[in-house]
């Protein structure tokens, strides 16, 4: 059975969400995209808020980890992926 991806990207098309995913790229992570809707308020939906209670965007979850704030984002990914 294939394995699935361990970390999830929950990000929308802004510049917060391009930073995280530049970054993942520029790792050469392999990664889940989750487009969540900002004009429908689906960041504020309770699925969205039991992983990252401030219901904005970008967010990852890898396992059960959960990371929010695209700076602490990029420092958890840098930190735990980054080999070079
Ligand atoms: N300081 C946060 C800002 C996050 C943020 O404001 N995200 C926007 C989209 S770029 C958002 O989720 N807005 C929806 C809302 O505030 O309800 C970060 O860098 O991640």
């Amino acid at each position: 059975m294939a394995h699935a991806d361990p970390i999830t990207l929950y990000t929308c098309v802004t510049p917060n969400g391009f930073k995280i995913r530049i970054t993942l790229e520029e790792l050469g992570l392999s990664y889940q995209a989750r487009l969540v809707g900002l004009t429908s308020n689906e960041q504020e939906e309770e699925w969205f808020l039991k992983f990252n209670p401030n219901g904005r965007l970008p967010a990852i979850t890898d396992r059960k980890t959960y990371v929010l704030e695209s700076g602490a984002i990029i420092l958890y990914l840098a930190e735990n992926y980054n080999t070079k």
